[in-house]
């Protein structure tokens, strides 16, 4: 009878398995692939194992889709355009849902609207999620895609279930995550993390796609409800929107989990660096806005000779105290989804031989001989090859075009073990150790090359108050100073005020080693508009201060707004051309006493009643030691 009634059960089934089977996944999975292919009625149910050959099936799809063109020059190599109008995170379509809205965003003074998070009531987001998802997928596959962010089967990693009407969104998975068969037996009957992504596009479609790419813009949203550690995203294609387990998992999800299981998800790169003299090698995270730097840092060739960089990540930090009281950071992810526009042999040739194989581009421009052109690459280029710009302008010329040949956010997703200076243990399921915490941003104008705070309080207070100029990395209109709190403002996964007192707490804990908290600024101009700081691989000159300073070396002296380089210790040797110290490390006082005024404004309206009553002393004692210079 049983056996009568599943065959019934399957025969009223609307949707094929065209790639593994129902049967061998764990029952949890099942179940919660089954209920979702009632609701969103694939025609297909493909589910990942991640091999090969499956790749291979899914790039011959999308290039009989026309999402994806073979870039003949390289090896695997693939170029994806998206429609015009999905070229990064909608911030303002991101939202967690929880009972209480305090529980998700600081309220707000005066009824301003909370920059640090879109909460929505779990019953109206319900309400939202009920008329985008059912039969959002008829006519398409759903792909079924285990991942573990973290090495499979470390103690530190996570796994997610990934449900996804988008081929695009597996080949990207595939190279950001470790996924298929392998995270399905480490998971067992254990719980996951229920992440549903569809593009909103159902088949037979009802008006033309853009560039073959399909999404839905007017309908999208990125939802988490972090009560249930589920992510339901609709409407967009496109990295951070989409790629479940990075910024939706890994920072937003993740931080909440980190908070209630005591560690920390970071928007942070982690490098090591090694001194070739002393053979000492240290760990460094560093938290920057997106588009800031990360990726950059993490794999620099530094200027200086008796220095070497590895990387153990570009974008996402999980960090944790260990037994012996020592910070241990791993890098969820497995590949690297950066930045392409100013990416070249000069600024960061690590990147540029990382992903010359086995890469998907997106939004870049392509070469008449099959490469990719962007932005910084003008002097690498062949002159005699006619450039398509991202837009499909042909024979694309930057004299007489007013558009970028690449999207300024578009993007290379390349896999990180083929970087030639990963770290020994990058994968080390135990994390390595850090030393040092940096933050920083895009300052223009007033903020110096390098800081350190006075201790870990002061440290925090330097975090909550950064602010860099915005970025093409979401939808908003660039050159703008916001705030920017530990470059989480857009990845908070709960009030930022608790998140503070969660920074806070880890420095009450007893018997444990504090990493030293730095800012830095790569990006301070001069009256002429000019980067006064090269930048780049020099920016090993500051990495070599910040582990002297570790080593406690007495090379710093006191300011008003923390600890800065004492004369002539920061090693400029072989400096190509000169940099104007004095105005790189300048300390307006008008500057920051609008600083001030700007950071009392933003903590007051935005932060309110939930900001740590340690961390409005500090800035009280920020105001008067400035008062006082
Ligand atoms: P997300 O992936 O969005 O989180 O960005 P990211 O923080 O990894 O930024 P990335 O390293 O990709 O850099 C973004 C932009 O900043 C690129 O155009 C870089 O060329 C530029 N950039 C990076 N480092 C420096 C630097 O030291 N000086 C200057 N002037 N520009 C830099
Ligand atoms: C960022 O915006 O910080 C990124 C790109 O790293 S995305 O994955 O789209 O969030
Ligand atoms: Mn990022």
């Amino acid at each position: 009878l049983i056996e009568a009634a599943s065959v019934f059960a399957e025969s009223r089934r609307s949707y094929r398995v065209i790639h593994g089977s129902l049967t061998q996944l764990p029952n949890k999975v099942r179940n919660y692939v089954e209920e979702n292919a009632r609701l969103c009625k694939p025609d297909t149910i493909h589910i990942c194992d991640g091999s090969e050959r499956e790749n291979e099936m899914l790039t011959y799809v999308l290039r009989k889709d026309g999402m994806l063109k073979k870039l003949h020059k390289y090896e695997n190599c693939w170029l994806a355009r998206t429609d015009p109008a999905d070229v990064a995170r909608v911030e303002r379509l991101t939202y967690i849902s929880t009972p209480l809205k305090r529980d998700t965003v600081p309220t707000p003074k005066y009824g301003a609207k909370s920059q640090l998070g879109n909460w929505m009531d779990p019953e109206d987001m319900d309400n939202e999620l009920n008329m985008r998802f059912p039969d959002c997928m008829k006519g398409r596959t759903m792909f079924v895609i285990p991942f573990s962010m973290g090495p499979v089967g470390s103690p530190l990693s996570k796994i997610g279930i990934q449900l996804t009407d988008s081929a695009y969104v597996v080949a990207s998975m595939r190279i950001m995550t470790r996924m298929g068969d392998q995270v399905l037996e480490a998971l067992g009957d254990s719980n996951f993390i229920k992440c549903l992504h569809s593009v909103g596009r159902p088949l037979p479609l009802t008006a033309p796609l853009h560039n073959n790419w399909p999404c839905n813009p007017k309908m999208t949203i990125i939802a988490h409800l972090p009560h249930k550690n589920e992510i339901h995203s609709f409407g967009s294609g496109y990295g951070g929107n989409s790629l479940l387990g990075k910024k939706c998992l890994a920072l937003r999800l993740g931080s909440n989990l980190g908070r209630e299981e005591g560690w920390l998800a970071e928007h942070m790169l982690i490098l090591g660096l090694e001194n070739l003299d002393t053979g000492k090698k240290r760990y460094i995270a560093a938290a920057f806005p997106s588009a800031c730097g990360k990726t950059n840092l993490a794999m620099m060739t530094p200027s200086l000779s008796n220095y070497k960089v590895t990387c153990v990540g570009d974008d996402i930090a999980w960090m944790r105290f260990d037994e012996n009281g020592v910070l241990r950071a791993i890098n969820p992810e497995a590949g690297f989804f950066g930045v392409a526009p100013g990416t070249s042999m000069k600024t960061n040739p690590i990147a540029m031989k990382t992903c010359l194989k086995n890469t998907v581009f997106t939004n870049v421009a392509e070469t008449s001989d099959g490469g990719v052109f962007w932005e910084g690459l003008e002097s690498e280029v062949d002159p005699n090859v006619r450039i398509r710009s991202w837009l499909g302008d042909e024979d694309w010329k930057k004299d007489n075009s007013d558009r970028p040949a690449a999207h300024p956010n578009s993007r290379f997703c390349t896999p990180a073990a083929q970087c030639p200076i990963m770290d020994p243990l990058w994968e080390d399921p135990k994390g390595v150790p850090i030393d040092a915490i940096v933050f920083g941003g895009r300052r223009p104008q007033g903020v110096p090359l390098v800081y350190e705070s006075f201790n870990w309080q002061h440290g925090v207070f330097i975090g909550a108050s950064m602010r860099s100029e915005s970025t093409a990395a979401a939808e908003h209109k660039a050159k703008m100073i916001m705030h920017d709190p530990f470059a989480m403002r857009p990845f908070f996964g709960y009030n930022f005020g608790d998140y503070l007192k969660h920074w806070l707490s880890m420095g009450e804990k007893e018997n444990v080693h504090l990493p030293k908290i730095f800012h830095v600024n790569w990006f301070r101009k001069s009256a002429d508009n000019k980067f006064i700081w090269p930048g780049f691989g020099e920016n090993a000159r500051v990495l070599d201060w910040i582990v002297r300073r570790c080593d406690g070396e007495d090379i710093a002296k006191h300011t008003a707004i923390g600890l800065v380089p004492k004369q002539d210790t920061l090693n400029l040797a072989g400096m190509e051309e000169a940099v104007d110290m004095e105005e790189l490390f300048s300390l307006p006082k008008e500057f920051w006493q609008n600083e001030v005024n700007a950071i009392y404004k933003y903590f007051d309206e935005q932060v309110n009643e939930d900001l740590p009553n340690d961390i409005m002393h500090e800035l009280h004692n920020l105001e008067e030691r400035i008062q006082a210079e």
